[in-house]
């Protein structure tokens, strides 16, 4: 099964319509995995190996704008600046839209403006590739619903498919080779007084793609057949977290998941390795201020950034530990 022939199944005869609009505008939200995506068990589709929960994160997120013209290729500005079309995020994005053109000689402009820093492990491929699905829908006037969109946003990016919706989401692994059972769903619940801090100790560029990151865990680390049985209790640990709002058991959960995440990076070979020695110092400065009564937890992502887990109450004290923190309200309006 290949990309083209998902996107047949959802869009049917809606693929050879004219675009109902000159431009379709769209924004999506950052997202924070507290149960990790971590290994595909398809390539082609981004199918993963096991499902993952998410919280959205409010305003912070891209923006996309869409509009057709027939020149000789794509053109996109990211952040006010043109990207030049041999660049890989370029390419990977035009081989996106592929699946989308009226005709082969059809191309679009795209503007993306986001609010969080790119490829510094925040999830800026997963909002970007949200807000453009969202974008397209938008210039086509398709109306597809939100599971549909999300589908569509995972075969751009795996943790796509969740940026699709705000609050908790939960991107359902599913069993079907085509994936149609395979999107992600928001969970109802607002926990207003939930917190997010993000952390930026280097904001250079990962040097290993967490797709290629992923792929190598799954086909070497040694400790990656513990992952699947650590994901399950874990997602069952945070959906009840989440309904009784047990701010412990969540922080508690979604660090371990992440510490168990990079162990199985460490097992593979050559071994994978996101830390830096701030990412290491700055989750020892969380371990002893939570010895010292702070509820205080942090996550980690495909780079050395960390976000904090924490509560509305604890916001002065923690930006007194952490002042270059950016704290983000998850459930803004
Ligand atoms: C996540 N990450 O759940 C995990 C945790 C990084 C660490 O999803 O190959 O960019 O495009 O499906 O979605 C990053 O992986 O990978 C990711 P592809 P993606 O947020």
């Amino acid at each position: 099964m290949k990309k083209a022939d998902v996107v047949h199944l959802i869009l049917g005869d809606r693929r050879r319509v004219p675009a109902r609009h000159l431009s379709g505008k769209a924004f999506a939200p950052s997202n924070i995995a507290l149960c990790k995506y971590w290994g595909k068990r398809e390539q082609e589709l981004n199918l993963p190996v096991t499902s993952s929960l998410s919280i959205s994160l409010g305003d912070q997120g891209a923006s996309a704008v869409l509009t057709i013209h027939d020149r000789a290729h794509d053109e996109i500005v990211l952040n006010g600046k043109s990207v030049d079309v041999s660049a890989p995020f370029s390419q990977r994005l035009s081989h996106f839209l592929n699946l989308f053109r009226l005709n082969p000689t059809q191309r679009f402009s795209i503007f993306i403006e986001t609010n969080v820093p790119i490829a510094a492990g925040l999830a800026s491929s997963a909002c970007g590739f949200a807000s453009i699905v969202k974008a397209l829908d938008a210039l086509f006037g398709w109306e597809l619903s939100n599971k549909e969109l999300s589908i569509l946003a995972r075969l751009g990016s795996g943790s796509a498919s969740r940026s699709i919706w705000q609050g908790f989401v939960e991107w359902h692994r599913g069993l079907r080779d085509d994936g149609m059972d395979c999107f992600a769903e928001a969970i109802p619940d607002v926990w207003a007084d939930l917190r997010i801090g993000l952390l930026i100790l280097s904001a250079k560029e990962k040097g290993l793609a967490s797709r290629e990151a992923m792929q190598r865990t799954v086909t070497n680390g040694s400790l990656y057949s513990a992952w699947p049985a650590k994901v399950s209790s874990d997602l069952f640990l945070l959906k009840q977290a989440i309904a009784d709002r047990d701010f412990q058991t969540l922080g508690k959960t979604a660090e371990s998941n992440a510490l168990a995440m990079h162990a199985t990076m460490l097992s593979a070979w050559p071994p994978i390795q996101y830390a830096i020695p701030e990412t290491l110092l700055t989750m020892q400065k969380v371990w002893a201020l939570r010895e010292q009564g702070l509820p205080l937890y942090f996550t980690q992502d495909a780079g050395p950034n960390l976000k904090l887990l924490f509560c509305k109450q604890d916001v002065e004290q923690v930006v007194s530990h952490f002042p270059e923190v950016k704290v983000v309200d998850p459930f803004v309006a």
